[in-house]
C-alpha cells in the first residue's frame, strides 16, 4: 500500500492529466480521498470516469454528473469502457484540461487512478486499442504502474488500484464490498448481500421480484437471501437453506447487471449519510429506472 502510494506520489509529479475512474454505481464511495491528496498537492486537473455506467441507474448518473462537473478543475464523463468506442472521447477531453501539452516535445502525461476493480485496465486497453494490460472482475489485478505511448503526442500510465486505510463509513465499506473493489475476506459476503438486499427492497424492488419470481411483502434482507436460497434450491447436506450459495448468487447478479441498472448511493442519499453517518435506504429517491 504505502509502496503504491510512493509509486503514485512520484508518478504525479510527471502527470499533466489525471483520469480519475469511479464507479457510477457508488461514485463517492469509490473515491479514494488519498488520490485527491495526491492530485491536489500538484494543482493536476482530472477527469472523473464515472466507469461501468452501463450497470448504474442512468437517473442517478446524470445526478452524479451534476455534482462533479461544479467542482473546481474537473471533468466528469459516464462511460462504459466494455463498449467499443465509448472511451474513444478520453483523450480529447484531457487535452482540454492540459492545453499547454500535448506535442511531440511536451506530449500529453495522462495518469489512470482508481480503487481496484473499477476499469482502469480496461479503459487502458479500450484507448490502446490492445490488450496491454491484464484485467478480470476481482480486485488487485494490476500489480505494477505501465506507462505505454497512445500516440506522437499522448502517454498513458495504468496504476495498480489504491485503497486508503481507513474507510469513514461503514456503509461505504459495504459498498464497496458489493462492487467487488474489497476483497471476499475483507467483510463476511452473507453481510455484504443483506446490505445488498435491504437496499434493494427499499429502491428496486420490482427488480427482484422480475429476477428471482416470489413476492418481497414484508421482507427484510435476510428474507430475500432465504428466498433466493428456496426458490433456488440452494440446501446444505443436512437439508437447511444454503445461505451462503444464496447471498453469492445475489452479489453475482448485481455485478454482472443481471438485476438490471442499479445504483447503491445518489448525491441526495449521500448529503444524508453524511450528516447521520450511516446510509439510510429510505434517503433514496426510488427512481426505478432499467
Ligand atoms: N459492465 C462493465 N464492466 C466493466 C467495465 N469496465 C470494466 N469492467 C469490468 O470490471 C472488471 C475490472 O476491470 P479491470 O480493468 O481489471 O479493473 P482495474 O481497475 O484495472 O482493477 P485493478 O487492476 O484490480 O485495480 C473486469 O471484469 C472488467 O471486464 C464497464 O464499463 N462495464
Ligand atoms: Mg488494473
Amino acid at each position: 500500500m504505502a509502496s503504491a502510494r510512493k509509486a503514485a506520489a512520484e508518478t504525479m509529479e510527471r502527470t499533466d492529466a489525471v483520469i480519475e475512474v469511479l464507479d457510477a454505481r457508488l461514485p463517492e464511495a469509490s473515491c479514494n480521498p488519498m488520490i485527491r491528496e495526491l492530485r491536489e498537492h500538484r494543482a493536476r486537473p482530472c477527469l472523473k470516469i464515472l466507469n461501468k455506467s452501463d450497470l448504474a441507474d442512468p437517473a442517478a448518473t446524470k445526478a452524479w454528473l451534476k455534482f462533479y462537473n461544479a467542482q473546481p478543475n474537473v471533468k466528469a464523463v459516464a462511460l462504459s469502457c466494455k463498449k467499443p468506442g465509448d472511451a474513444a472521447k478520453v483523450p480529447d477531453l484531457c487535452a482540454a484540461l492540459a492545453p499547454h501539452r500535448g506535442t511531440r516535445l511536451k506530449p500529453l502525461r495522462m495518469m489512470i487512478m482508481g480503487i481496484p476493480n473499477v476499469g482502469k485496465s480496461t479503459l487502458m486497453n479500450a484507448l490502446l486499442k490492445r490488450r496491454a494490460a491484464a484485467v478480470g472482475d476481482e480486485p488487485a489485478i494490476t500489480k505494477n504502474q505501465q506507462s505505454l505511448a497512445l500516440n506522437e503526442r499522448m502517454t498513458l500510465t495504468d496504476t495498480p488500484g489504491l485503497m486508503w486505510p481507513k474507510i469513514e463509513h461503514d456503509s461505504d465499506g459495504f459498498m464497496l464490498a458489493v462492487s467487488h473493489a474489497i476483497g471476499r475476506n475483507a467483510i463476511l459476503e452473507e453481510e455484504v448481500a443483506a446490505f445488498l438486499a435491504d437496499l434493494l427492497l427499499a429502491r428496486y424492488p420490482a427488480l427482484v421480484v422480475a429476477r428471482y419470481g416470489f413476492a418481497v411483502g414484508n421482507m427484510d434482507g435476510a428474507d430475500v437471501i432465504a428466498a433466493i436460497a428456496g426458490c433456488r434450491g440452494y440446501k446444505l447436506k443436512g437439508g437447511e437453506p444454503d445461505l451462503e450459495k444464496a447471498a453469492l448468487a445475489l452479489l453475482q447478479d448485481y455485478r454482472t447487471g443481471a438485476l438490471g441498472r442499479i445504483s447503491l448511493e445518489t448525491p441526495q442519499s449521500r448529503s444524508a449519510m453524511l450528516e447521520n453517518g450511516w446510509l439510510s435506504v429510505e434517503d433514496c429517491p426510488q427512481t426505478g429506472e432499467t
